[in-house]
């Protein structure tokens, strides 16, 4: 009697992430994967940090939401070219769709792709995108308890920045307990803090590095 395999979705997505990172070294593009909960501060990040990074660096984006094209609508009002990802519900980007999405932009034209991941801080961290590397977002309005309770997340992250710090003084967020629990996890990656108010230099020295 015939056997049949259904094959873990993973390992479709590990074939079409390595897809996604073929296509990108050929055109010498470097992708960021951005992760963290929803309104932590991601998009707000990318249209603080493009436009300092565009003047030596030619910037694309790939926007994941479930449903809208708001986010991408917020990028293309700073100029930067972007292709909304809409899931349709599912709480995660996956690497088939980012593909689809990558075949859409300019690459010769690109240095690096930010890929603005669903807001969720569980599943995007076991879907690999092909990135060259993960940027993880923790607002200060979350609470400092997120690290330990998502450990995955952190433990992957290659840099990690704590955002909405203006707040900081309005929460109960405390911040050497979270760094202190980021470093249970990972031990390497940088820790930025980032608001609106201040200069992103650090974390805009660190992307362009
Ligand atoms: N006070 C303050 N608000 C922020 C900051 N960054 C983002 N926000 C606000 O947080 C909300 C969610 O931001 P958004 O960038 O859309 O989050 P995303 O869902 O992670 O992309 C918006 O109302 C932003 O204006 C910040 O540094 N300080
Ligand atoms: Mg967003």
């Amino acid at each position: 009697m015939e056997v049949r395999i259904l094959r873990r979705l993973e390992a479709k997505n590990e074939a079409d992430a390595a897809a996604v990172r073929d296509l990108l070294a050929a055109h010498n593009v470097r992708a960021i994967n951005i992760m963290g909960s929803p309104g932590c501060g991601k998009t707000t990040l990318l249209e603080r940090v493009l436009p300092r990074l565009q003047p030596r660096f030619r910037c694309g984006v790939l926007e994941g939401d479930l449903f809208t094209a708001r986010d991408a609508e917020r990028i293309a009002a700073i100029h930067v070219p972007v292709i909304q990802l809409e899931t349709q519900g599912s709480c995660h980007l996956d690497a088939a769709l980012v593909h689809r999405g990558v075949c859409e932009l300019p690459l010769a034209d690109l240095d690096y792709l930010f890929i603005e991941n669903v807001g969720n801080l569980v599943c995007p961290a076991n879907f690999d995108l092909g990135e060259a590397a993960r940027l993880i977002v923790l607002s200060v309005t979350e609470g400092h308890d997120k690290p330990e309770k998502y450990p995955l997340l952190f433990a992957r992250a290659d840099a990690i920045v704590i955002t909405k710090m203006d707040l900081l003084a309005h929460t109960n967020f405390d911040l050497p307990a979270a760094e202190a629990d980021i470093r249970k996890f990972n031990t390497n990656a940088p820790i930025f803090h980032f608001d609106t108010q201040t200069d992103p230099g650090p974390l805009v020295d660190w992307l362009a590095g």
